[in-house]
């Protein structure tokens, strides 16, 4: 009977196997001359993905790379159609920024299917599910939790511990929203003079930005900061405070993260008191980590981009690294 219990169960095991079991891991990209690259763009409406998809075209050619750009228009089913488009064209390599860590997962599984490698750039995916190596290259990126934490404590230092805090969330679901919001909040965690009274998505965009911080200021007068997970919705959350007849940079501080030009016009200007940055600079990186990966060389799980920091300190002279 116990004999009998663990054939079964053994059986049952060999068919629970995953498909990836007997997996050889991420397709191979051979070594050639020219490739056709497909770059799956989640949206192109801020200064930050416009220098992201800059960046890979201005590559393209002294790498060697016959560039197909796609823009979702901030879709993660439109994303999946335009990967599915590369694969049916054939395309060699897709470098792709997924715009949500579960919704791009299909995408990825069914390059890997097609045997085309597939190297995460800016975003990640959901690291329980989808895994470097195994089922894509690599992902290129910043570490969003570092970036979170940074942010916190610059403010816990700006406000002597003490602040009513509003976080504008960026898109939801996706690697740096989540994470952004896990640096913060473990620093905050820590400082029993900060409070974050609201928290709520503005989807990484200006005007959004403005109308949730329009309506979350009006919910909490109160407010002494505002943590954006992005420049873009700083920008706008220092237009709602001005509209709503507050100093931001004096009445409220507001922190967020990216380093665009106007991100550092905002510090130089008082108006911002700090930005991490984010690099959108995959160009290079990508190019190289793709050269490396043809030669055979093991890739690392994460291609680490190390990010500088921007308060008033130094914005005006940073100003040539802005976007
Ligand atoms: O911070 C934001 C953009 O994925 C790291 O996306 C990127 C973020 C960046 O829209 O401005």
């Amino acid at each position: 009977m116990r004999f009998q219990r663990s054939l079964l169960s053994l059986a049952l095991a060999a068919c629970a196997l995953p498909v990836w079991a007997a997996d050889t891991g991420a397709p191979k990209l051979p070594q050639k001359a020219s490739y056709k690259v497909g770059f799956a763009q989640a949206e192109n409406n801020n200064p930050w993905r416009i220098a992201e998809t800059k960046s890979m075209q201005d590559i393209a050619q002294s790498c060697g790379w016959q560039l197909v750009v796609t823009d979702a228009g901030g879709s993660a089913a439109k994303q999946v159609a335009d990967v599915d488009s590369m694969i049916a064209q054939k395309v060699d390599l897709i470098v792709l920024p997924p715009r949500e860590e579960k919704p791009l997962i299909p995408a990825v599984m069914k390059a890997k299917k097609a045997g085309i490698p597939v190297i995460l750039v800016d975003r990640n995916v959901d690291q329980k599910v989808a895994k470097a190596g195994r089922d894509y290259v690599t992902f290129i990126g910043s570490d969003f939790v570092d970036q979170g934490r940074r942010a916190a404590e610059w403010l816990v230092k700006a406000t002597n511990g003490k602040a009513t805090i509003i976080e504008l969330e960026g898109t939801t679901g996706s690697s740096p929203a989540n994470d952004r919001k896990k640096g913060f909040d473990q620093v905050i965690a820590k400082n029993p003079g900060m409070k974050i009274v609201a928290s709520q998505s503005g989807d990484f965009a200006r005007d959004k930005g403005r109308q949730v911080a329009q309506s979350l200021l009006q919910a909490h007068p109160n407010t002494t900061a505002i943590y954006a997970h992005n420049d873009e919705m700083a920008v706008g959350a220092i237009t709602a405070l001005e509209a709503a007849g507050k100093k931001p940079g004096k009445d409220v501080l507001v922190v967020s993260i990216d380093g665009t030009k106007d991100a550092l016009t905002a510090i130089a200007a008082g108006k911002m008191g700090a930005t991490v940055q984010s690099s959108p600079f995959f160009g290079p990186i990508a190019c190289k980590t793709a050269q490396r990966y043809a030669k055979g060389e093991a890739i690392e799980p994460w291609v680490k981009v190390e990010d500088k920091f921007y308060d008033a300190s130094n914005a005006q002279a940073s100003m040539a690294d802005g976007y």
